[in-house]
C-alpha cells in the first residue's frame, strides 16, 4: 500500500563527492529522520543510475524510507523503488501512473495552478512547487512566489512540498501556507553535519505544519 510521508523530504545529489562519502551522508540525513528521500542525478549513465540507486535502496530500507527516482520511470522500475518524480519535461503523470498502477508514488514538480491541477487529475500523489529561493543545487528553475505556492496547495487535495533553496534560517518564510513539507538538497547534502541538521530541519518542518 502507498504510505509516504513529504514532511521533510530530501533530494541528494551526488556531484562532489565519492560513492562511499555519498552514501555516508544518505544515511546521515535517513538516520536523522529524512521522511521521503529522492535520488536526483543528472550526469549519470542508465547503468551506473540503476547501480547507485540500488545502493540507496538497502539504505532507505533499514530506515523504512520510501525512495523515490527522479525523472526515470525506467530506472525506478528496474530497481524496484517506491516512487519517481516527474516534471514538466518528463513522461506525462497519467502515462506514467498506466505503466506504474495505482500503488507506485508518483510526485510532480509544478510552478502554477493550472500545471498543479493537471498533475493532480492525471494522477500525480504530491507535488513539489518551486524555487521558492534561488538555489545553488543544478536545475533549470525560476522563482515561485509563495503566493502561488499558497494558491496552488489551496487548489489541490493532495500533499504539496516547497523546494528551492531552504534552509533553516529561511523557512519561515512558509509559516501560514499549507504544505505539507519542504524539499531540501544542499542544506543537508552539504551540511557539516547532515544528521544534526536533518533533525533541526524536521523539527522546523513539524512545527511548519501544524501552523
Ligand atoms: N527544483 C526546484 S529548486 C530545486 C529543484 C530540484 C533544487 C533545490 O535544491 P536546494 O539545494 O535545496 O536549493
Ligand atoms: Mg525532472
Amino acid at each position: 500500500m502507498k504510505n509516504f510521508d513529504t514532511t521533510l523530504y530530501f533530494i541528494t545529489d551526488s556531484t562532489g563527492f565519492s560513492e562511499e562519502e555519498f552514501l555516508r551522508r544518505t544515511e546521515e540525513a535517513l538516520k536523522g529522520g529524512a521522511s521521503l528521500l529522492q535520488l536526483r542525478e543528472k550526469d549519470k549513465t542508465t547503468r551506473e543510475y540503476i547501480s547507485l540507486a540500488e545502493k540507496v535502496h538497502t539504505l532507505t530500507k533499514k530506515y523504512n524510507v520510501p525512495l523515490i527516482i527522479d525523472d526515470r520511470v525506467d530506472v525506478a522500475l528496474a530497481m524496484g523503488a517506491e516512487g519517481v518524480h516527474l516534471g514538466q519535461s518528463d513522461m506525462p503523470i497519467n502515462t506514467a501512473r498506466k505503466m506504474l498502477g495505482d500503488d507506485f508514488i508518483i510526485g510532480a514538480t509544478t510552478k502554477t495552478v493550472p500545471q498543479a491541477l493537471e498533475a493532480f487529475e492525471q494522477g500525480a500523489d504530491y507535488l513539489g512547487v518551486g524555487a521558492i529561493y534561488p538555489t545553488t543545487t543544478k536545475v533549470k528553475t525560476v522563482l515561485t512566489s509563495t503566493e502561488t505556492l499558497d494558491a496552488i496547495c489551496k487548489a489541490v487535495p493532495i500533499p504539496v512540498n516547497a523546494i528551492g533553496g531552504l534552509n533553516k534560517n529561511n523557512v519561515q518564510v512558509l509559516e501560514g501556507i499549507d504544505i505539507a513539507g519542504f524539499c531540501v538538497v544542499s542544506a543537508i547534502m552539504k551540511a557539516d553535519d547532515p544528521k544534526g541538521e536533518t533533525e533541526i530541519l524536521l523539527t522546523l518542518a513539524k512545527e511548519l505544519k501544524k501552523k
